[in-house]
Formats: structure tokens, C-alpha cells, sequence
């Protein structure tokens, strides 16, 4: 009997830590908590709420979905239940914005009203019509069986500068459903459309599925309104499961400025194509090359297409989508982070979830992977400013960045050594940089680094969120890793604590790496070597709040290291409701 009973409990120890690895310790995105979905929480609980990132009063929120910029005004929609402080009851919530920083709040811009969304309206894209203005294609769900349609709505009024009110015209809509052979229960999140000069036809891409594989089908269309499936998806991929929220954009090979899609078929661009990952809620992205005339995207050799990926974030980052901002020529990037607390303590403060800042994004010179950078319009939020100059951290040293507000701060620093003969070696069975920052973490001495940032600390320590460099040589190499770690971020051990981690493709022949670290009470967002490697992680601390959150610069590492410079700023809370 002992024997069968600590059999089942080996399955099931076997079980969750399948699980774990499986889902990287996330939850599917689509976890639904019936008894939570529509109760209102008596009291928002302020304590980690963040005042600078995007969130609204209350309430659970999701991915973005169709941001844009139109006659003047940015627009951000996002998923939201209205109901309640966990996923359910979806609408797509509205809000304006002249500098993506500061936001008024309108009334939600689509919400269940017809037969074809009853279900809900799920994730979708905007696309900006030439002389004609705004078209949404959205998600609606048909039945309770979780049916996937594509619908679209357009503005009420063009004219109005705010947008307010979005109506979907019977006519055509909804305008595309499953047709045989597609999963009619995972087929979503439709793009934003780009068309093609050389046939007249709009194009975009619906994510799927098909058993295992991922899959971004391609849609056509003369009008916007009648779409037929392609012969052949734009792109798939074994064994990754489904592709929500997928994400397709050309990039300039000639310096940052960002590119619409009607660049697509233009010279010197590559192509992105971005998928998340219901099984793992990770996202990842290729570069590679399309045109429309053959209408297929095939990823560069130096693009894994598969779970190993390149990834904008290596942390909590998810559904995430792109838009052309014509005013400032750039590609801004949205994407969702989520809590890593539980659905009762997210019932009990009243919120859930919130977006990045948003971040330009451009094509490295190494056209190997994008580079993402906070938008300057962040800047205008800074407010008292400390400095260090050519500070020397010994191994050991931890020194106290005092002056301003360390739970909500701007920090940027760069940090050089002399040399790189103390770096530990590299055991090439370290392909995952999570496991590794999870076995290194910022307490272990090594070589050169670990180094960078406490944040979030309380004063003796006990709790701390580290963002720290380490180096090691590999036979042919120097493998630089950047980690996040949230494993000492909260007293609360019961919280999900990941020790997130990218390793950064970065040249070291100037031996300096910069860091830059957006702090604001539950999140800590970091850029890595000038935004090639960026870490968000979400954290609860218990003791290092609000005055008594502390920020420290640390080394433990027996090479010294040199703070060249480092600034931090105290933020300003942007306005937000
Ligand atoms: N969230 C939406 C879906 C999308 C998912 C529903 C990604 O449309 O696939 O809230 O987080």
C-alpha cells in the first residue's frame, strides 16, 4: 500500500515538475476562475500598485490590442475584465494619450453587443486605411464552447480626435470564421493588415494552431471585408503550440527609424514575426525575409524558430504587439505583464496585471536580434537626479545610491573593468540562462561579476531584487549573462519567485556593459548592454516598500569593477485616470 501511495505521489511530483518546465512556471493564459470572475473587490490595495506604468484604477487587464497613432493622438486599448480582478468578461477598455506616458481613460471601445461577440472580444490589431482612416480586427467569441471569429469595427466618427465610439456594421462581419481543417477553439488575435501593391489585396495573419504546431494562417482581401484563407500559412512551427498574438513588421537594415507595413516589399529590410506562447506565456521572434509576391516568411539561419528563440524579454512580458508611430518615425512596442502573485491575492488587492513602458525597437547593426530602448517621452517623468563617477566596487562592496526614491526611480549606469582573465569558465551544458541565474545568483561569488543593482532592498537586506551582469569564457568566447532575480525579491516565499535571465550577444572589447533599470514597486524593467537583453520581473517585496525601499550598486566578483557613471532619478507618477 506504502508502495502504491508513494508511487502516485511520485507521478505527481513527476507531474508538476513537467508542468513547471512545460509552462515555465506560468499559468496558461486562459485559466479561468469562475467563482473570482465577477467579484469586485471591496478596496484597492495600493501597497504595490506602480505609478508610473500603464494600469488602470482596477480591475484585472490584459494584453494591449490596437495601439496606434491618429490625427494627433495615441490610443491605447487594452483587454479588461470589468467585472473583476482575474481574466474573464473581456472588453477592449480605451485610452488616449498625447505622449504615451500620461492617458485619459474613455468609455471601453468594444464590448460583447452582437451575436458574434456575445462570448467576448478578444485580442486584435488596428490598421489605418489611407484616406479613409481607422479599421479594428478583433476576436469575438460566438458560443460558450470558446468558438474563435474574426470581426472588425470602425470608428463612429473619424472626425472625432478621441475615437470614442467604435460600431461593427452587420454588413460582412463577422468577416472571417474557421473554415475546415482549422481549430475553430484556437484561432485568433488578428494582425494589423498590410497590402500589396503589385495585386491589390490587403493581407494579414490569424494565429492558430494545428495539433502541435503553431500556426500563423494568412488572409487576403480586395475590400477589408470578404478575406480568403492563403493555400499556405505565412509561416508554422513543430511543436510549439499555439501562436496567440502574433506580430509581423518590417525593420530598417539602415539605422532606427521604424518602418509602417507598407514598407514590407521595400529595400533594405528585414521582417519580424513575433508569436506568444499559450503553453509556456513566453514570446519569441525571427527575423527573416518575406515579399508579397510569393507571400511566405522564411527565418534567417541566425534565428532559432522554436522555443530556444530570441526573445524581446526574457522575463514577464507577454501578448505583446508593435505599431508604426508616423510622427516620430519609430516602431513602439507594447507588451502585458502579468502578475506573479495568485488569483486570491489579485481578488484581495483589486488589480491584475499592467504594460510596459513601451520601447522603440530597431534591427541591431549585427542584424542578428532587435534592440529596444524606453521612448524618450519617459524622460519627462524624471525629477531629483543623483550621480556617481568612477566608483570602484571591490569585490564584496555593496554601496547605498541615496537621494532619491528608490521604489520609483529611473537608474542608468555603465560599468567597465580592466580585464576579463578572472571570468569563470563556461560549462557549455548551460543552454538556459534562467537555470543558470537561478544556480549563480547575485550571492555567489564568482570572477567577473556578479555586478549591478540591488533594487527594491530593505535596509539589512533581508529582501532584494538584484539586476546584475556575469561574465564567463567559454573555450572560443565570453558569455555575458544579465539576471533578474526574484528569488529574494519578498519575504513571502509563497509567491512565484523566477530568477529570470537572457544571455547578452554583446562585443566587449571596450570591457563595459550598461545597464538600465526602471523601477516602480512591483516591477523591476531592465535593459541590458543598451536594450539587446531586457528582463521584466514582477515582485512583492514586504519590507522594501515605498520609504523604505533602498537601491544599492554591488559587486561580488573578484575582479573590481568601475561605475563610469551612473544617473538616477526619483519619477514623477504619470497621470493615468
Ligand atoms: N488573450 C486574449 C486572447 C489572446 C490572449 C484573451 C493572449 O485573444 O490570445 O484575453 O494573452
Amino acid at each position: 500500500m506504502k508502495g502504491v501511495c508513494d508511487g502516485k505521489v511520485f507521478v505527481l511530483l513527476l507531474l508538476s515538475l513537467l508542468c513547471v518546465i512545460q509552462h515555465n512556471g506560468v499559468e496558461a493564459s486562459h485559466k479561468t476562475y469562475p467563482t473570482y470572475q465577477s467579484v469586485a473587490s471591496s478596496e484597492v490595495k495600493e501597497i504595490h500598485r506602480t505609478a508610473y506604468h500603464f494600469q488602470p484604477p482596477s480591475h484585472w487587464i490584459n494584453d494591449p490590442n490596437g495601439p496606434m497613432y491618429y490625427n494627433g493622438f495615441y490610443h491605447l486599448f487594452y483587454q479588461l475584465n470589468p467585472k473583476g480582478a482575474v481574466w474573464g468578461n473581456i472588453v477592449w477598455a480605451h485610452s488616449v494619450s498625447t505622449d504615451l506616458i500620461n492617458w485619459t481613460p474613455l468609455e471601453p471601445a468594444i464590448y460583447p453587443s452582437k451575436p458574434w461577440d456575445k462570448y467576448g472580444c478578444w485580442s486584435g490589431s488596428a490598421t489605418i486605411i489611407p484616406g479613409m482612416g481607422p479599421v479594428i480586427l478583433y476576436t469575438g467569441i460566438i458560443d460558450d464552447k470558446n468558438t474563435q471569429v474574426q470581426c472588425y469595427a470602425v470608428p463612429e466618427n473619424a472626425s472625432d480626435p478621441y475615437l470614442k465610439k467604435w460600431v461593427k456594421p452587420d454588413l460582412h462581419n463577422p468577416i472571417v470564421v474557421a473554415e475546415e481543417g482549422v481549430n475553430g477553439s484556437a484561432f485568433r488575435d488578428p494582425t494589423t493588415a498590410w497590402y500589396g501593391k503589385e495585386d491589390g489585396h490587403w493581407r494579414m495573419i490569424v494565429g492558430s494552431k494545428r495539433k502541435h504546431r503553431g500556426m500563423a494562417y494568412l488572409y487576403r482581401s480586395k475590400d477589408f471585408l470578404k478575406w480568403v484563407k492563403a493555400k499556405h500559412p505565412i509561416h508554422s512551427s513543430a511543436d510549439t503550440g499555439m501562436w496567440e498574438c502574433p506580430d509581423f513588421y518590417p525593420v530598417s537594415m539602415k539605422g532606427q527609424n521604424g518602418l509602417d507595413l507598407s514598407a514590407m516589399d521595400a529595400p533594405d529590410v528585414k521582417h519580424v514575426l513575433k508569436n506568444s506562447l499559450d503553453l509556456t506565456r513566453y514570446e519569441y521572434y525571427t527575423l527573416g525575409s518575406y515579399s508579397t509576391s510569393t507571400d511566405k516568411y522564411v527565418p534567417d539561419n541566425t534565428s532559432e524558430d522554436g522555443w530556444g528563440g530570441l526573445r524581446y524579454d526574457y522575463g514577464n512580458f507577454y501578448a505583446s504587439k508593435s505599431f508604426f508611430d508616423p510622427s516620430k518615425n519609430r516602431r513602439i512596442l507594447w507588451g502585458w505583464a502579468n502578475e506573479s502573485d495568485t488569483p486570491q491575492d489579485d481578488v484581495l488587492k483589486g488589480w491584475a496585471g499592467i504594460q510596459a513602458i513601451p520601447r522603440t525597437v530597431w534591427l541591431d547593426p549585427n542584424q542578428r536580434q532587435l534592440v529596444q530602448w524606453p521612448i524618450e517621452e519617459l524622460d519627462s517623468l524624471r525629477g531629483e537626479q543623483v550621480t556617481m563617477k568612477d566608483q570602484v566596487l571591490q569585490k564584496g562592496d555593496h554601496i547605498e545610491v541615496t537621494g532619491i526614491t528608490p521604489a520609483q526611480a529611473d537608474v542608468d549606469a555603465s560599468f567597465s573593468f580592466t580585464s576579463l582573465d578572472n571570468a569563470e569558465s563556461f560549462d557549455p551544458s548551460w543552454t538556459n540562462a534562467q537555470d543558470l541565474c537561478a544556480q549563480k545568483g547575485s550571492k555567489v561569488q564568482g570572477g567577473v561579476g556578479p555586478f549591478g543593482l540591488l533594487t527594491l532592498a530593505s535596509k539589512k537586506l533581508e529582501e532584494f531584487t538584484p539586476v546584475f551582469f556575469r561574465i564567463f569564457k567559454a573555450p572560443d568566447k565570453h558569455v555575458v549573462l544579465l539576471c533578474s532575480d526574484a528569488s529574494s525579491s519578498t519575504l513571502k516565499k509563497s509567491k512565484y519567485r523566477p530568477s529570470f535571465a537572457g544571455f547578452v550577444d554583446v562585443d566587449l572589447a571596450e570591457k563595459r556593459l550598461l545597464l538600465r533599470s526602471l523601477i516602480d514597486h512591483s516591477v523591476v524593467e531592465s535593459f541590458g548592454a543598451g536594450g539587446k537583453t531586457n528582463v521584466l520581473s514582477r515582485v512583492y517585496p514586504e519590507l522594501a516598500v515605498q520609504n523604505n525601499a533602498h537601491l544599492f550598486v554591488f559587486n561580488n566578483g573578484t575582479e573590481p569593477i568601475k561605475i563610469e557613471y551612473l544617473s538616477a532619478w526619483s519619477m514623477k507618477p504619470a497621470v493615468r485616470y
